[in-house]
């Protein structure tokens, strides 16, 4: 059977081009036949060294350090965005009006302003996008999604949800480009807490009005210039100056959704103990749905029609029967881990090209992300309930 191949330019050459590199590779293994065989065609990074390694250490055929060799290059289909926030907008609009399809990493940009830019532009140049907020792509949490729209916990009366990590819980720890707004936008807000608003938003609908707090805890940090990050493993030198962080460590909001369900979500990177502790419970009139990520091949369910002397919590592990089961291992609970959400995403993406289907989460829910992002930091600094903007306003 001939398989098309497309050739991918990805630029950013850190930890999410690790895990994109092995999503490409991976996906035709698990999803055979596969929509398409992504070939590594090209990898930038402004630095030289970081991109020429990156060639060899991730598969790519050439490297370069300027991202617009990608751009100009009419063999590439698929634009990969993994650098820092702040150069998401330019590239992904002059991708874009290249007529290249792109995957960018998350936050979609810095502003709402910059995320509705990038979003039109795909739309004018009808070209497919993706925002690679992967954990939505959790065999359990696409379960939990399927139970829900199969009415299985009835309907939904409230939800509370968590991101939680430790690594820039030590003052000490630099002050690398995730702390620093003209970068990266937002702070646990922006980096974590989208996820969350990204599985709630998919599992529960969209949100109409927020109620938050945020926090910065941790007032300045060491400076650290350049775009590499190690997530606070890093450690910069005694005499390092110290500048000041300008964005959230912490926010806590309330939320309303559209359809009238309730919500809480909470985000940290500064909770000792947690590393990656994405959860989620949501209440149904009929049932309860319970995830915690650090066990990611289980999905915790409790459905009310249970005879009552059986009623409560059990524990389903994905696998074949369920969600992308048909492509991922044989039996549960061997064991589905970060690569798999991102093999998952891959094959998301390279289905939407084949088929021409819409991709999820795309350009214009991440958008929708943005105006939520929006919505919180307003009602931070005016302790009041903010309406969510809508994408068509
Ligand atoms: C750091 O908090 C980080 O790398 C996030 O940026 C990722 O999106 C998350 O998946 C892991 O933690």
């Amino acid at each position: 059977m001939e398989i098309k191949k497309i050739n991918i330019g990805l630029i950013g050459a850190g930890f999410m081009a690790k895990a994109h590199s092995i999503a490409y590779a991976g996906m035709p293994m698990f999803f055979w036949p596969a929509p398409a065989i992504p070939v590594k065609k090209m990898i930038v990074d402004m630095n030289e060294d970081i991109a020429r390694d990156a060639k060899d250490k991730l598969g790519f055929e050439s490297y370069s350090t300027d991202w617009h060799d990608i751009i100009n290059d009419p063999s590439i289909a698929v634009v990969d965005i993994c650098t820092p926030n702040n150069a998401h907008a330019d590239i992904a609009i002059a991708a874009a009006e290249a007529g290249k399809h792109i995957i960018c990493e998350k936050p979609l940009a810095l502003t709402s302003e910059q995320a509705r830019r990038m979003y039109l532009a795909a739309k004018k140049n009808n070209v497919k996008t993706m925002v690679a907020f992967n954990y939505r792509k959790t065999p359990a949490v696409q379960l939990a999604k399927k139970y829900i729209d199969e009415g299985a916990i009835g309907e939904i009366l409230d939800f509370r949800g968590t991101y939680l990590q430790d690594w820039s819980a030590d003052p000490e720890s630099p002050l690398s480009w995730r702390f620093q707004k003209a970068v990266c936008g937002s702070g646990a807000l922006g980096d974590i807490g989208t996820h969350v608003v990204d599985m709630l938003r998919f599992l529960v609908g969209d949100f109409k009005k927020v109620n938050a707090r945020t926090a910065t805890y941790i007032k300045e940090r060491p400076f650290q210039s350049g775009m590499s990050d190690s997530l606070g493993n890093a450690r910069v030198g005694e005499n390092t100056p110290k500048k000041a962080v300008d964005v959230d460590d912490q926010c806590i909001f309330m939320v309303e959704c559209a359809n009238g369900a309730f919500g809480s979500i909470e985000a940290t990177r500064n909770a000792w103990g947690r590393n990656n502790y994405i959860t989620f419970e949501i209440h149904g009139t009929k049932g309860s749905i319970y995830f915690n990520y650090e066990r990611r091949d289980e999905l915790q369910v409790c459905f009310a029609d249970d005879a009552a002397d059986r009623r409560g919590f059990r524990t389903v592990y994905t696998g074949p029967n369920h969600p992308y089961g048909e492509g991922l291992w044989p039996i549960p609970a061997l064991g589905i881990g970060y690569t798999e959400t991102k093999i998952i995403e891959c094959y998301d993406f390279f289905r939407a090209l084949q088929d021409g289907s819409e991709a999820a989460p795309n350009f214009r829910d991440g958008y929708a992300i943005e105006l939520i992002s929006d919505a919180i930091l307003e009602s931070a600094r005016t302790h009041q309930w903010v309406d969510v903007k809508s994408t068509e306003e």
